[in-house]
This record gives C-alpha cells, structure tokens and sequence, in this order.
C-alpha cells in the first residue's frame, strides 16, 4: 500500500528518510524484499538519530546502514536528490503499478497481470477488464480511497461509531487502533476495535456485528461493505467497509475488528502495527521457538524449513500487551514507537 506519512513528529533526518521511504516502497511493489527491508531497517537507523547524518563516514557508523544506503546519505545531502529514485519515479511501469495497487482490494500480483494484459490507466481497466464489485468502488472511489484523513475527521468519525456501539450495546468497548494508535497525524482509514467482557471467541460479537452495520447503515453512516467475516477463516473476524461523514461526500475506508477479552492484547498489537513492526515481532517470536499471531503468543512451536509452522504450540498469553512484550523477551515500546 503506498501514500503512507511518516507517523510522528519532526526528526533532523525528515527528509533522507521519506526519501528511503519511497524506496522502500518501490521495492516492496517490485517485490524485492531484501531491499525493502534494508531500507526500513535503515530509516529505524536514521529515526534515532538525535542530529543530522550528512556524510558517509557519518552514516556506515550506524547499525543497519551498509555501504549502499549511507552512499545515498551521502548524496541526498551533496546533491539534494537521490538519482535512483529521480530513475524509479520515471519507471512507467512502476507508475502504472503504483496506480493499480492503489485501487481498494488490489494487490501487486492482480495489477502486474494487468500490466502484463496491456491496461495502462483506471479507465482501461473499466472498460476491459471484468472487475470484482469492490473493485468497481475502489476504482469509483479512488481519490476518496487515497485521500488521508486528519486526526480530527478521525474524532468525528469515531464520535459517530461509539454513539452507536453505546446506543447497541453499552457493555461492548470501542478502541481505535492502526495508524491513529500510533500517534500519526494523518491516517488512510479508521480501524476500530470491538471487545466486551468475557468473551473468548470472536463469533460471540458477530451479533452484535450484525446490528451494528445495520444500524449504522441505515442512518446513512455506512455507505458499502467490502469484507465480511467469514467464520473459521483467518480474517473470520474483520469487517470492511466505506462509509461517510454527515453532509460529506468523501467517502472513507472504515475496518472494524471483532476482538474477544481473552485476545486483547494479541489483536491490539496486531491492530496497532505497523505492518512491518509486526512482522518484526512475528519473525522474532519464531526465532524464540514461540509463534505470534492476532490471536496470541504460543510457545514450543515446532517449524520445518523455512519457519514453516509444523505444530501450534501452547498458547500463554493473549490478554495483555504488556504481557505478550515480556514473554517475548523485548522492551516495552509505546504504539507511538511502533514504526518500521
Ligand atoms: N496489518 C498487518 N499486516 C497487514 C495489514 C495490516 O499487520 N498486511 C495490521 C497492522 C496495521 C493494522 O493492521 O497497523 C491496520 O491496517 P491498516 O492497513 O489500516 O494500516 P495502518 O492503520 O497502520 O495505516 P493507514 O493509516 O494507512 O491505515
Ligand atoms: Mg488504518
Ligand atoms: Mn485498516
């Protein structure tokens, strides 16, 4: 997914790190994993700095930062660009699958097969391609899609979510997560989290789920639903939607998240990300001989090659997120910290 800010305040490095953003971004679009990777660790590198890293010799001193990346420290600051993102952002090929991949639902494999097929704008693909519904509403709701929300469009939006939980269910609890969590200024959608007391499964909320996107449809709140849960699966307990502030137009990607008490603190470091801290945290736990998912850290779980999972493991904690960090073995970091 692109378009992302950075989430916090102001750093020296701003401007050498949205710069590495970028390429992180592309080779994540290009897939190319490893570089992707050392890019973000690179920009963790860069976020702690406390002054700003100008020259080579500066830079390679810093953990992460190899050869490549502190050369284009180097560079950014003699030259004021980099070269190789100048080049990346010519790449048509990138610039069509940056714009595909920004359709709602639409990921690298599905935008490349269109690349490959010879589609070259939205309005291609609108009149050949046999799109999916969402599809359609990501297309027709493009810029609303890709346009961020201010952290007091956030407020009202969840204003209009908690009134509706209270009115419903006084007993269920409304959390904000994702990028809001974190402190961020600006945020691609609004990911909120239900849980009520003594629940243990997900399923035990899809009532409530049921009224909720009822009512909240019916006062003209909710506007479309991509993803409901389907039971069993893995996201069987995530709805996905649009929906719309009163005497607005721009519609806005909404996510709600069936959490039961007994997974609080498994789902809010799932919820709260980023993407890539939790895939940090994941791969860590796996490294440990533990699992993480949404729904809890698990212990003695057996892998094959490649990490594959070959048994579940003992589940030992899932309730607190506090809880889930000091099994873990690392230091507590605070969502607002829970960047790359
Ligand atoms: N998440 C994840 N892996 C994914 C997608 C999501 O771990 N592939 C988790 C971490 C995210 C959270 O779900 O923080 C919410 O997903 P969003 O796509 O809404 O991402 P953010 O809220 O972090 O950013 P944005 O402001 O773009 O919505
Ligand atoms: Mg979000
Ligand atoms: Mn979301």
């Amino acid at each position: 997914k692109g378009g992302k800010g950075t989430d916090g305040g102001e750093n020296p490095n701003d401007e050498i790190i949205k710069d590495f953003m970028k390429m992180a971004a592309y080779y994540e679009r290009t897939k190319d994993q490893w570089r992707n990777m050392s890019y973000r660790k690179g920009i963790t590198a860069l976020r702690r700095q406390t002054t700003k890293i100008t020259t080579y010799e500066q830079a390679i001193q810093l953990p992460s930062i190899g050869d490549s990346l502190a050369s284009k420290i180097e560079e950014r600051h003699l030259n004021g660009r980099l070269a190789k993102l100048d080049y990346t952002n010519m790449d048509p090929r990138d610039i069509i699958l940056q714009k595909f991949t920004k359709v709602y639902g639409v990921g690298s494999s599905q935008a490349d097969k269109w690349i490959n097929q010879g589609h070259k704008t939205l309005e291609d693909l609108t009149a050949n391609v046999r799109l999916t519904t969402n599809q359609k509403i990501g297309i027709a709701h493009y810029d609303d899609f890709n346009t961020r929300i201010s952290r007091s469009e956030m407020d009202q939006l969840a204003e209009i979510v908690k009134k509706a939980v209270n009115h419903l269910d006084p007993e269920v609890e409304v959390t904000i997560g994702g990028s809001f969590r974190r402190g961020a200024l600006t945020s691609g959608d609004i990911d909120f989290m239900l849980t009520k007391a003594n629940t243990t499964s997900a399923s035990e909320l899809l009532p409530f789920l049921h009224a909720l996107v009822t009512h909240l449809t019916d006062t003209s709140f909710l506007v479309a639903a991509l993803a409901v849960p389907r039971l069993g699966s893995d996201s069987g307990s995530k709805w996905h939607g649009a929906c719309v502030l009163p005497a607005s137009a721009v519609w806005r990607r909404i996510d709600l998240l069936l959490v039961p008490a007994s997974e609080w603190g498994a789902a809010l470091i799932y919820f709260t990300g980023d993407d890539i801290f939790n895939r940090s945290l994941r791969l860590l736990a796996s490294k440990k001989g533990m699992r993480l998912n949404q729904r809890g850290l698990y212990e003695d779980c057996m892998r094959g090659p490649g990490r594959a999972k070959m048994t579940e493991g003992r589940f030992i904690e899932g309730l607190s997120e506090r809880g889930i960090f000091a099994r873990l073995g690392v230091p507590w970091r605070a969502p607002e910290e829970r960047i790359l």
